[in-house]
């Protein structure tokens, strides 16, 4: 992602992303105005300069990378301040950085130059605003926002809130009345409680509201900082990082959505009436939008944890990851061992000493840390981490898988100069670890001795893919709607008054769920998401989740499986791992559509591979759905 902004967080270092290859055939709107244009010629050539810019941005994301770990691993007023003032030289270098830039801007490129510029200026996350006074604000809010939601816990009276405070031992009285996003979640995951299930969703959403004006506030100074450089907006920026015009992206993006809804919407229908079932048509009417809490996760963005009570035949052949990893005492480090072992058995390296030495895999039980799971790497070189608070169970053993996706990455393009360290674009970056996973099949799972038996059938297949389809096609409306949504909030169409109004909009708009209680412009919805409070963008994670079907599509075509996509696992397959490493290494180096050609033989995302992946699912809805009303 396009890291050389504080606000970053999924992964760490990298700077780029892209948009038009050269400077020439840029979008009129997206051009640094002319009043910016230095009429003087510049001092070095445009090759120098690119030098100049990576050993530059080495220096600098080396020492901000050092800055923001030991903020989210240890969070305290004063490593914010360390946070903030680290945030805030980056910004200042990326001017610096951008300032000459513009020097360059009629200059005739060399295709890598060219690229290696586009990386530079397009597709960043944060953009520095010109007066020194805001950088430094910006910077100051964003560690605020990612703090407040790193450490918030939700107390049931404001007098255990004091002792959890206070106090220094998790174990006395306060903390046990009040709960972090991690207790809370597990509440979410576990229970099916309607009541109990409320609280811990309403207790998590009071939270954000405390940083809804500083939101507003970061939203104006973000920018200020796109404007200086030509932007409409900074979701403009955002959107100029796809090696193709901003409005052809969004055209992109719909099309993609529109493959895959009535996929999404079918599910839907199952799942809501399988809800009603368990919790009563007057909890879940059978014509309107589920309430968010009955999804198994606080944002209702994949549903797995819900499988037990939706799953199309009980009992048949669907291996209980949890329950294996608890009876075989997997603990953190295990967990991801099994995860590197998956990569190691398709010919890639495995994890330097100091991935083990350095990464924070467990959530400690002294201090505030940022749970969220994220991959870093810290040096550009070797240096690479996870930080995740790793519990043993499926959830997150599948995010282990994701993260080291992110950390391969790192490692397959560390040779290259630091503006081609990043994904093809970010939803490549997103979409290597999930691509892993769905080789997670039950045969494989046997192989590494997760599971003892397999069951061919076709009922254990429909449960196979309802398991999967809870994460990967539940995903998909949560995945486009975020950024839907800040996309407006940055372009002024969503004003601060309107904007829980308009989160919920959205939500039912797309996903089909209903705020469980009456909410108002005093709650802030939308920053209970990590996201959000943090300005990392979201489409990725939507690109990603179409993109990993045509990945394994490819990988298994290499490994040359030869049955249904859905049964394909990679596993130990050296042809998939180099058509794999191939790809990663060539980072960001060219434009996405080359990279991807090379790789899969097209040259566009494509919903194909994702419907044909889950077509007996899709065909089982039909059936099920067969006299029910659909829809909200
Ligand atoms: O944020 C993540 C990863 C880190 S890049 C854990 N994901 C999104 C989320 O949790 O909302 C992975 C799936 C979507
Ligand atoms: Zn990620």
């Amino acid at each position: 992602m396009n890291s050389f902004t504080f606000s970053k967080s999924c992964l760490f270092l990298s700077f780029v992303t892209s948009a038009l290859l050269l400077s020439g055939c840029e979008k009129k709107e997206e051009a640094p105005p002319q009043t910016h244009i230095v009429a003087v010629a510049p001092k070095m050539s445009v090759n120098e300069f690119i030098d100049e810019a990576n050993k530059k941005l080495d220096v600098a994301t080396l020492e901000n990378n050092t800055a923001q770990w030991v903020y989210e691993t240890f969070i305290t007023d004063d490593s914010a301040i360390i946070s903030a003032k680290s945030s805030e030289r980056f910004l200042t270098t990326q001017k610096e950085l951008l300032a000459q830039a513009r020097e360059y801007q009629q200059t005739p490129m060399d295709p890598p130059t060219a690229k290696a510029y586009t990386n530079l200026t397009k597709g960043l996350d944060l953009l520095p605003p010109d007066k020194s006074e805001e950088i430094s604000e910006l910077a100051a809010l964003g560690t605020k926002m990612s703090g407040i939601y790193g450490a918030a816990k939700y107390c049931k009276d404001e007098a255990a809130k004091d002792n959890a405070i206070k106090k220094a031992s998790p174990d006395e009285k306060g903390e046990k009345n009040c709960r972090d996003l991690t207790a809370l979640s597990e509440v979410m995951a576990k229970s099916r409680n309607y009541d109990e299930l409320l609280d811990a969703w309403t207790g998590w959403h009071s939270i954000s509201p405390q940083y809804r004006n500083d939101y507003a506030r970061y939203i104006e100074l973000a920018n200020t900082g796109a404007r200086a450089y030509g932007f409409s907006d900074l979701g403009a920026s955002w959107r100029s990082g796809y090696d193709m015009p901003a409005a052809d992206f969004e055209k992109d993006v719909e099309r993609l959505w529109t493959q895959v809804e009535p996929l999404y919407k079918s599910l839907h229908c199952k799942i809501r009436s399988d809800l009603s079932k368990h919790y009563g048509a007057d909890k879940v009417p059978l014509d309107k939008p589920i309430p968010a809490h009955l999804l198994g996760d606080m944002w209702s963005q994949q549903w797995g944890n819900v499988y037990k009570l939706v799953e199309p035949y009980p009992g048949i052949g669907s291996p209980d990851i949890t329950g294996a990893l608890v009876k075989q005492k997997k603990d953190a480090v295990a967990i991801t061992k099994i995860a590197e072992n998956f990569f190691v058995s398709l010919g890639l390296q495995s994890l330097p000493e100091s991935f083990w030495q350095k990464s924070m895999l467990i959530k400690p039980r002294d201090r505030d840390v940022v749970c969220h799971a994220s991959a870093w790497t810290m040096d550009a070189k070797m240096d690479v981490r996870i930080k995740q608070c790793i519990q043993p169970n499926e959830e997150e053993f599948l995010t282990i898988h994701h993260e080291l996706g992110h950390v391969y990455y790192f490692l397959a393009y560390n040779n290259l100069p630091m503006l081609f360290q990043d994904g093809a674009h970010d939803g490549f970056h997103e979409a290597i670890g999930d691509t892993i996973m769905l080789s997670i099949t039950p045969e494989y799972l046997k192989k590494v001795g997760l599971t003892d038996k397999v069951v061919s059938s076709e009922q254990a297949t429909i449960n196979q893919q309802m398991r999967m389809a809870l994460e990967k096609i539940a995903f998909l409306p949560f995945g486009k709607l975020i950024d839907q949504w800040r996309w407006k909030v940055y372009s002024g169409e969503i004003k601060p008054e309107d904007y829980n109004k308009s989160w919920w909009q959205l939500r039912t708009q797309y996903q089909g769920i209903v705020a469980p209680v009456a909410r108002s412009e005093n709650d802030f919805d939308a920053g209970a998401k990590y996201h959000i409070a943090a300005n990392v963008s979201y489409t990725r994670y939507f690109l990603a989740h179409i993109l990993q079907f045509q990945f394994h599509k490819a990988l298994c075509d290499a490994a040359g499986f030869k049955g249904p996509l859905y049964q394909c696992s990679i596993y130990d397959s050296k042809a998939a791992g180099e058509k794999l490493q191939k790809l990663l290494a060539a980072g960001a180096s060219r434009p996405w559509q080359d990279t991807l050609e090379s790789a899969i033989g097209t040259r566009q995302m494509d919903a194909s591979a994702i419907l044909d992946y889950f077509a007996p699912l899709s065909a089982w809805l039909d059936e099920q759905n067969k006299g029910k009303t659909c829809g909200w």
